[in-house]
């Protein structure tokens, strides 16, 4: 007995584009704390006092020291089976995109070769004045002085926080991954950050079959094909196990 939709399997193995919509739950089993669970990043800390250009202003040692533990988290972790399975995708469909809202780069990690980074990555810096690449933040909370760039000017991390435009060429990438895939997968997000949630509906809207992984429903549960309730470290292996056998007995 599949937790996979008939359907969902028929336009599966019928695909020449898959799209991958991942979010912090994708993470999650890399022991990366995720953003709106209970125990997430903000039920501690506000966005608007850590992740937007002007609480960087305000207080740019608070900012940069979360970032640099975040950092540390990520350079930590590894890929989880999620990320693997993802990856795994690509030698079983024609075209996989996979579009990310995580900025911790553990699909490139697990070897996916096209991904969108709609929000940036932790891992790179840069300067806000003169814009040159510097080294990554680490900075304590107790600092008494922020990380600067040889020019004098604050370092931030290369992340698109909220009130910041989406990089016009992720977005568009992103926008062409929905709107042309045969199915478009979304894994572990709670679908409240935009532009990114628009994108399943976008799919949906061009007759995508869309399908969401999550430990919970989310706010596009109601507007999309099929929620499948589990793990991400669970799903994504347990589907790409089905589509192997699959295509070994040739049935499709
Ligand atoms: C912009 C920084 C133009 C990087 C982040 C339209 C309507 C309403 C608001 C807006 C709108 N347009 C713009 C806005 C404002 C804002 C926004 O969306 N606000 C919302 C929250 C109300 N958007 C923006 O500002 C964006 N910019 O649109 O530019 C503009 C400019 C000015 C003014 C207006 C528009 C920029 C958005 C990017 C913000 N940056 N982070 C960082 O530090 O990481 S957002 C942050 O949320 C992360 O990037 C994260 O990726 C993203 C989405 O969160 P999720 O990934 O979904 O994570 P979450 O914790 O929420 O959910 C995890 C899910 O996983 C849960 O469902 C859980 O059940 C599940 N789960 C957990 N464990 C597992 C699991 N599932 C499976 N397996 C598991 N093991």
């Amino acid at each position: 007995m599949s937790l996979f939709t008939p359907e969902f399997l028929d336009r599966l193995f019928s695909a020449d584009h898959v799209t991958v919509l991942t979010g912090a739950g994708a993470s999650a089993e890399s022991g990366i704390a995720t953003f709106r669970d209970p125990d997430g990043l903000w039920s501690k800390s506000s966005p608007a006092e850590l992740a937007s250009y002007d609480a960087f202003v305000r207080n740019p040692v608070r900012v940069q020291s979360w970032y640099s533990a975040r950092i540390r988290a990520v350079l930590g972790a590894d890929p989880n089976p999620c990320h693997v399975s993802v990856a795994a995708l690509e030698e079983l469909v024609p075209t996989v995109t996979v579009v990310t809202q995580n900025v911790d780069r553990l699909h490139h990690r697990a070897g996916s070769t096209n991904v969108v980074e709609l929000h940036g990555n932790l891992i790179d810096t840069y300067c806000v004045t003169c814009g040159e690449t510097c080294t990554t933040l680490e900075v304590d909370p107790d600092a008494s002085e922020p990380a600067k760039c040889v020019c004098g000017g604050l370092v931030r991390p290369a992340v698109v926080w909220f009130g910041e435009t989406l990089s016009r060429t992720a977005f568009d990438a992103a926008v062409m991954a929905a709107s042309r895939c045969d199915v478009c997968i979304c894994i572990g997000t709670s679908a409240e950050v935009q532009p990114a949630a628009s994108l399943p509906i976008l799919a949906s809207d061009h007759g995508s079959y869309v399908v969401e992984f999550n430990v919970r429903e989310t706010a596009i549960s109601d507007r999309i094909d099929a929620t499948v309730l589990g793990r991400a470290g669970t799903l994504m292996p347990l589907l790409i196990n089905e589509m192997r056998e699959q295509s070994n007995v040739g049935a499709h």
